[in-house]
């Protein structure tokens, strides 16, 4: 009894003294294996008288069950340790640089957006959402384009059924482009209004500038004594700020959309040769967008009186801006997913574009 108390004590010292798992197996193969010190003491018992044996039997499966608990406790202390060491070794510090060539890069329309937020977002614009798939009398009728008007075989429009009628017309559209999402605004919130609506818009084209889903951005101001002079005056200051010049010539040219009455495009002045396209300077013109006063229709359709209240409104494509912007010549590719194209032409994710901070020149970035 006192030599298995003994036994006992001088074990779990052994485990007691384990510092590694290696160490810890040798011990467990040792003590409790198949061929272990415990075991080799119970196959002794064989010789022993039947009492004896009953005897040692217990007590040394009592002390094989306490030595197996003692491991098992040493085993998990010895987990933790190396786990803890681990993760000592693994810290991140959050705070490095990202390398280089780990980094992602924004798209190009990503960019653009941006740009065109912070500029307007700092004359005071909000910028108002609304959904891709809309009813007719959002995408169309609303907008001074009522069934049958020809304006609507102007944009090649994807049309969705209405599960629950037949009627052609109360089939659903992705949106052909996102003045229904001024309309929204028009219907839930009073004058003055000043929003823009970017977003992805959807038309049946492709080709090397046409793209079945694009991206616009689109512009509303409504209050009381508003005239085409506020619109040129937005205008101009957008696009000195969108190309980053301190002057830039702008010329207004009479157009026609169904939802603006006057309607005009408005071009820039830029130089164009064989090789390069130089904005701010030379004797071309560049159509920039389109634009107009909100027609009395669409203000009325929206709830709003135009006795009281006038609005301009304009529109324009992301994407022809990125195309344009930074010299990207074919539409389709900015769709199609190549990590070599987005590194190309893609922006590195810490350059944000503010009017403080600089909107495309980021100083020693990547692009
Ligand atoms: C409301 C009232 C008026 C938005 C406008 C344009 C002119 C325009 C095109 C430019 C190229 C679309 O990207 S493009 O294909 N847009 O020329 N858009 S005025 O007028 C509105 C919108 C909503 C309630």
């Amino acid at each position: 009894m006192e030599n298995i108390e003994n036994l006992k004590a001088q074990m779990l010292a052994q485990v007691q003294g384990v510092s590694d798992m290696k160490a810890w197996d040798d011990l467990r193969v040792a003590l409790i294996g198949k061929k272990g010190q415990i075991t080799e003491l119970l196959k002794g018992m064989s010789s022993l008288p039947l009492e004896q044996k009953i005897e040692m039997g217990k007590k040394l499966n009592v002390l094989k069950s306490d030595i197996e608990s003692a491991l098992n406790d040493k085993k998990n202390e010895l987990a933790e340790k190396e786990l803890n060491a681990k993760l000592a070794l693994e810290t991140v510090d959050v705070t490095l640089p990202v390398r280089p060539e780990k980094q992602g890069r924004i798209h190009p329309v990503s960019k653009i957006y941006e740009e065109v937020v912070a500029i307007f977002g700092q004359m005071g614009f909000e910028v108002a959402e609304g959904p891709d798939i809309e009813d007719q009398f959002h995408n169309f009728n609303a907008l001074n384009m009522p069934a049958n008007h020809p304006a609507r075989q102007m944009q090649d429009t994807f049309y969705i059924p209405n599960p629950k009628s037949e009627d052609f017309d109360d089939s659903f559209v992705v949106r052909t482009h996102t003045s229904p999402v001024q309309i929204r605004t028009m219907e839930a919130k009073r004058p003055p209004i000043r929003i823009i609506a970017p977003g992805r818009t959807y038309r049946s084209d492709y080709d090397a500038t046409h793209t079945p889903m694009f991206h616009q951005v689109e512009g509303l101001v409504i209050d009381k004594n508003i005239t085409m002079a506020h619109l040129k005056g937005c205008l101009y200051d957008f696009v000195k700020a969108f190309f980053e010049l301190d002057d830039i010539p702008v010329r207004y040219r009479p157009s026609y959309f169904p939802f603006t009455e006057p309607s005009a495009e408005m071009d820039i002045g830029c130089l164009k040769t064989k090789t390069e396209l130089k904005i701010g300077a030379g004797t071309d013109w560049l159509e920039i967008l389109g634009c107009g006063m909100v027609h009395p229709n669409v203000l009325r359709a929206g709830g709003i009186d135009p006795d009281e209240y006038q609005g301009f409104a304009f529109g324009m494509g992301i994407d022809r801006l990125a195309m344009l912007k930074y010299g990207i010549p074919d539409l389709r590719t900015f769709f199609e997913s190549d990590v070599r194209w987005l590194k190309h032409y893609g922006f590195t994710p810490m350059d944000f574009s503010s009017m403080t901070g600089g909107l495309s020149d980021n100083g020693g970035s990547l692009r």
